[in-house]
This record gives structure tokens, C-alpha cells and sequence, in this order.
């Protein structure tokens, strides 16, 4: 089971999104537990207040760091190993593999910011880790920590409808997807690929490493870099070269 705890000053925002579908279920067959807890439970203040003006001037409002520190303490008390993440576009990239890696662990603190961001020495001391979703400003960290629930949840035993569909994600782990259909075989005047109806099981994989590759040389070739191909992709990869230097982006690559 994996337990999710999120410091957030809006706790509200993450009562729909879990309750649809996928991780709705996985909470009731508790896979998941998310617990949200109100940073500003933490004040010791009559006003709560939760945030302070920058040290230097400047513009917006910097989270003051107690009564973060006071939560996180309050949570470490119940369990010390607790994993803490902050979000913040100044952490590490999220993708797949951190994914993969932080959904080995059984309770992860998600510390949501608001404003100019949080005081750096709570940072200092409490962020065992910083993630990034992308490199663009949010208003807060509420749908950063989103994203990272849905991405590690889905890895977790029993929650997709059957593992293997995860399993195959590690398989095209570093490559974009291959294109997907379903029925009608004919949408809109075109055909869904020949190989695709054939149950020729060994041709079809090798038509989705291909397309899984083709668009990946195409899209994102950065990622290829990084990929750990077998020969077998080499040879593939050569073809699509070959083929490739007539087809631009928009091509329905
Ligand atoms: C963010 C991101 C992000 C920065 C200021 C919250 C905001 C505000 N978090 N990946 N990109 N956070 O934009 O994770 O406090």
C-alpha cells in the first residue's frame, strides 16, 4: 500500500480528482491512501498566518518555514522513514523512471508551495528530494503533486487493470508510444495498418517497436539518445532512416 501525504494550503483540490476512476478504485481497494493535511493547521498564531514577506524586497509572498516544519514533524513522528518531496520548478525533471523508482517506496510527503515559493531553510532541512513537472510556473504545487500521484499509483501491483499493461510501459520505457486503433477498421476513409488485423502476433510487435521508434527518431530524438536499443532496433532504425528522410512531422508520424 502506498500512503501519500500532502502539505498543501488548498486540500480541498484533491478530493475529486480521486475519486474517478483508476485511483478512485485503487483507494477503495486500498492500494492507496492520500491523506491531506492544511499547512495552516500548523500555525501557532491566532491569524494562522502561513506566509511573510521576501527578506530583500521584491515581489508576492515566501511560505514561512514553522509551520511546514511543524507538519512534516508531526508526520515523521508517526512514521521517521517517510519519503518528503517537494515540488518546484527548480527540481529535477519528473519522468518514468523516477516514477517507477518512488513507487518501491510505502509513504511519500508531497509538500505543495504557494506563492513566491517556501522559505529556503525548510527546504534545507526537511526536502529529502525537489521535482519538477515541467519547466513553466504554476499558481502552486497542488497539480504537480497531482501528476506525480496518478504517475507512481499506476505502477503500484493491482491497481491498472492488469500489471502487464505496466510492465509493457518499462518495455517501451525510453521510447514514445506506437500509434494505437480500434474499431471501425475504416474511420473517416482511413484504414486501420493491415498488420494490425493480421493476428500475426510476432509481426505486429515488431510494426509497434518500429512505429514506437519511427516517432520517436521523428519527435523526440533526444530521448533515443537515452534509449537502450537492441540490435534488432538498430536494424529497424536503419530502415526507418532510410524511409524516414521523405516523411516530416504532420505526416501522421
Ligand atoms: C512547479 C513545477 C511549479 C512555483 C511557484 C508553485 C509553483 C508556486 N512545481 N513543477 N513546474 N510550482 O510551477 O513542480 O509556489
Amino acid at each position: 500500500m502506498m500512503k501519500f501525504d500532502i502539505l498543501t494550503l488548498f486540500p480541498n483540490m484533491f478530493s475529486s480528482p480521486f475519486q474517478e476512476s483508476i485511483l478512485g478504485k485503487a483507494i477503495e481497494k486500498g492500494l492507496i491512501q492520500i491523506r491531506t493535511i492544511n499547512i495552516r493547521d500548523f500555525t501557532l498564531d491566532k491569524h494562522q498566518v502561513v506566509d511573510d514577506t521576501p527578506y530583500g524586497g521584491g515581489q508576492g509572498m515566501v511560505m514561512k518555514g514553522e509551520p511546514i516544519a511543524r507538519a512534516i514533524e508531526w508526520i515523521k513522528s508517526q512514521n521517521p522513514s517517510v519519503w518528503t518531496i517537494y515540488l518546484t520548478p527548480q527540481g529535477k525533471p519528473f519522468n518514468q523512471k523516477m516514477a517507477q523508482e518512488l513507487s518501491n517506496r510505502s509513504h511519500l510527503i508531497l509538500l505543495c508551495g504557494r506563492y513566491e515559493g517556501i522559505d529556503d531553510r525548510v527546504r534545507k532541512l526537511f526536502a529529502d528530494e525537489e521535482i519538477s513537472i515541467g519547466d513553466y510556473v504554476l499558481t502552486g504545487g497542488e497539480l504537480a503533486a497531482m501528476v506525480l500521484m496518478d504517475a507512481i499509483s499506476r505502477l503500484l501491483p493491482g491497481v491498472l487493470g492488469s500489471d502487464r499493461s505496466a510492465e509493457e510501459d518499462s518495455f517501451f520505457q525510453s521510447l514514445l508510444e506506437y500509434p494505437q486503433y480500434t474499431r471501425p477498421p475504416n474511420f473517416r476513409g482511413i484504414e486501420v495498418p493491415e498488420v494490425l488485423l493480421s493476428g500475426n502476433h510476432a509481426a505486429i510487435s515488431r510494426w509497434r517497436r518500429m512505429e514506437a521508434l519511427r516517432r520517436t527518431w521523428m519527435r523526440r530524438p533526444d530521448l533515443l539518445e537515452k534509449a537502450s536499443l537492441s540490435n534488432e532496433d538498430r536494424e529497424l532504425l536503419k530502415e526507418i532512416v532510410e524511409q524516414g528522410r521523405g516523411e516530416k512531422i504532420g505526416d501522421g508520424v
